[in-house]
C-alpha cells in the first residue's frame, strides 16, 4: 500500500523554511562582463596547478545570463527561499571607492525576479571573491579590509534592502582564513599561519562592522533587518579516551569552531586556543573595542554541515591505512593531530557520510548559545551523476544523504532546537573551489557543454520535502 508522508511522523514547523543555496563565483561564468573587477578566485584559478583541470570561473553555470531560468526551476520545485551570495567586484571592481552600477544591477534584476516567483532572497555579503585590488593591499591580514566590507556592505544593503530581510555577512570565515592563508589550497593560496589568524580576526571585524552598517541605516526601509552570519561547525570526536586524544578533539574545537563562536556569541577569543597558538601569534591585531564590535547581536546563526571528523593526537598506534591523507592540512598550534578513518561510506569528495553529526552540531550550538536562531545554511552531498538513458539523473546516494541530514535536523527540532529553516548545498552542479568542475552537488545537474539543467531524482524529492513541509516514507 502507498503510505502517505504523514505517516513517518517527520513533520517540520509550520513556517519552516526550505531552500537551495549557491555562490556567486560557483555559478555566474561572466566574469569580465558588465564592468566586474578581478577577484582574488580568477588569480588563483588562473595560476597552473590550483585547480584541477585548469577550470576556472567561466562560464560556469552561466547563471548571470540564465538566472530567469534557474528562478523558475526553483519555482517550479516549490522552493520558498534562495540563498545565493553577491560578488563584490561586481560591486566594487578594485573593492573601494567607485561603485559599479551595472553590478547592483544584476543582483536588482535577480531580487526582482525572485520576489515576483514568490521565493525569498537570503543574500550572503561575501562568499570568497574578494577583490584582487584588496588582496593586492594585503587581504584579509590587512585590517584595513574590514573597513572596506563593511562599507561594501552598506552599498549593497542600501541598494538592496527595501526589499530584503535576511542577510549573511560571511560564509565561512574558518575557510577563507585557513584554505586562504595557512593551507593554500584556496585563494589567495598563502601559506603564512600567522597571517592566517589575523584574516581570522578582520573577517570576524567586518562581519560586526557591516551589521552595525547596515543596522545603522536600516530605518531608511520599512521592514525589519536580520543580519547574521554563516559559520561551518562541525563536530571533532576523539579517537580515544586517551588524554592525547581529547586533547586533539579540545584543540581541533577550538580552531575550528569556537575560535569563531566565542567571540561572536561571547566577546572573547578562548583562552586555552589563544594559549595553543601562542608560539605563533600574540593576537596582537585585537586593539580595544574589537570584540565588542565583533559581539553585536546575531539575528541568525547559519551552519554549513556536511562530515564529521575524528582525530587523535598523533599517529602512534594507529593503522596507518586509518590515517587520513589530508592533503597539506595545517592545523596552525595543532599540527601533530591526525584526522582518522571513522569507517563510514564516503561521497564522491571522500568526505564520511554521519548524520549524527548535524544533530550533534546542532543541539551543542543550541545549548552552548541559547536563543539564537539557527539555520543549515549548507547541506549536501558530491557523488558522480550522470544523466540516463531515459533523460534523468537516479542520484539515490543524494536522497539518502538528504533524508538521513533532514530526520537529524528533526530529532533536533524536537529536541528543542530554534532551527527555523534548512538550505540545500547546491541548487546546480557547479564549480567546487579547488576540484574545479569534476564534484556535482547539485539538486539540479549542469550539462556544461548545452548549460541543459536535469532537475536529479533528488531535486524531485526535495521539491516533495518542500511543498509538503514533511519526509516521505523510507523505501
Ligand atoms: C562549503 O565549504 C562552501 O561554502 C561551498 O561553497 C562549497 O561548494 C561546499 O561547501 C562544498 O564543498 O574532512 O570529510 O570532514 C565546505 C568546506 C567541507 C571544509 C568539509 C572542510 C571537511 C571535510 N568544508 N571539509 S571532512
Amino acid at each position: 500500500a502507498t503510505q502517505t508522508a504523514q505517516a513517518t511522523g517527520v513533520h517540520f514547523p509550520a513556517g519552516f523554511l526550505w531552500g537551495a543555496s549557491t555562490a556567486s563565483f560557483q555559478i555566474e561564468g561572466a566574469t569580465k562582463e558588465d564592468g566586474r573587477g578581478q577577484s582574488i578566485w580568477d588569480t588563483f584559478a588562473a595560476t597552473p596547478g590550483k585547480v584541477f583541470n585548469g577550470d576556472g570561473g567561466d562560464p560556469a553555470t552561466d547563471h548571470y545570463h540564465r538566472y530567469r531560468e534557474d528562478i523558475e526551476l526553483m519555482s517550479s520545485m516549490g522552493i520558498g527561499a534562495y540563498r545565493f551570495s553577491i560578488a563584490w567586484p561586481r560591486i566594487q571592481p578594485d573593492g573601494k571607492g567607485r561603485i559599479n552600477q551595472a553590478g547592483l544591477d544584476f543582483y536588482d534584476r535577480l531580487v526582482d525576479e525572485l520576489l515576483k516567483a514568490g521565493i525569498e532572497p537570503w543574500p550572503t555579503l561575501y562568499h570568497w571573491d574578494l577583490p584582487q585590488r584588496l588582496e593586492d593591499d594585503g587581504g584579509w591580514p590587512n585590517r584595513d579590509t574590514a573597513h572596506r566590507f563593511a562599507e561594501y556592505a552598506a552599498v549593497v544593503h542600501g541598494a538592496l534592502g527595501d526589499r530584503i530581510s535576511d542577510w549573511a555577512t560571511l560564509n565561512e570565515p574558518w575557510c577563507a582564513a585557513f584554505l586562504g592563508y595557512a593551507q593554500g589550497v584556496h585563494a589567495p593560496g598563502r601559506t603564512d599561519p600567522a597571517a592566517s589568524l589575523a584574516a581570522v580576526h578582520h573577517l570576524l571585524l567586518g562581519h560586526g562592522m557591516a551589521a552595525t552598517a547596515m543596522r545603522d541605516q536600516a530605518g531608511r526601509f520599512d521592514r525589519p533587518l536580520r543580519v547574521g552570519l554563516v559559520h561551518n561547525q562541525t563536530v571533532l570526536r576523539p579517537h580515544s579516551d586517551s588524554e592525547a586524544d581529547l586533547d586533539a578533539a579540545r584543540r581541533i574545537d577550538g580552531l575550528r569552531n569556537r575560535i569563531f563562536t566565542e567571540p561572536l556569541l561571547r566577546g572573547r577569543y578562548p583562552e586555552d586556543i589563544r594559549t595553543d597558538l601562542a608560539r605563533v601569534s600574540d593576537f596582537g591585531f585585537v586593539r580595544d573595542g574589537d570584540l565588542a564590535a565583533i559581539s553585536v547581536p546575531l539575528d541568525m546563526l547559519g551552519i554549513n554541515f556536511y562530515s564529521p571528523q575524528r582525530v587523535a593526537g598523533g599517529a602512534e598506534g594507529i593503522d596507518p591505512a586509518l590515517i587520513e591523507p589530508g592533503e597539506g592540512e595545517v592545523w596552525t598550534g595543532a599540527e601533530d593531530v591526525v584526522f582518522v578513518d571513522q569507517g563510514m561510506p564516503r561521497t564522491a569528495m571522500g568526505w564520511e557520510i554521519d548524520a549524527t553529526g548535524l544533530t550533534e552540531v546542532l543541539t551543542r550550538l543550541a545549548a552552548d548559545y541559547p536563543g539564537v536562531p539557527l539555520y543549515v545554511t549548507e547541506n549536501g552531498a558530491a557523488f558522480d551523476d550522470e544523466v540516463a538513458a531515459d533523460g534523468r539523473v537516479h542520484d539515490s546516494q543524494r536522497v539518502a544523504y538528504l533524508d538521513a541530514h533532514l530526520r537529524a535536523a528533526h530529532q533536533a527540532v524536537e529536541e528543542g532546537v530554534p532551527l527555523k529553516g534548512y538550505f540545500a548545498w547546491s541548487l546546480l552542479d557547479n564549480f567546487e573551489w579547488a576540484f574545479g568542475y569534476s564534484k556535482r552537488f547539485g539538486l539540479v545537474h549542469v550539462d556544461y557543454g548545452t548549460q541543459k539543467r536535469t532537475v536529479k531524482d533528488s531535486g524531485h524529492w526535495y521539491s516533495g520535502v518542500a511543498r509538503s513541509g514533511s519526509l516521505p516514507d523510507r523505501h
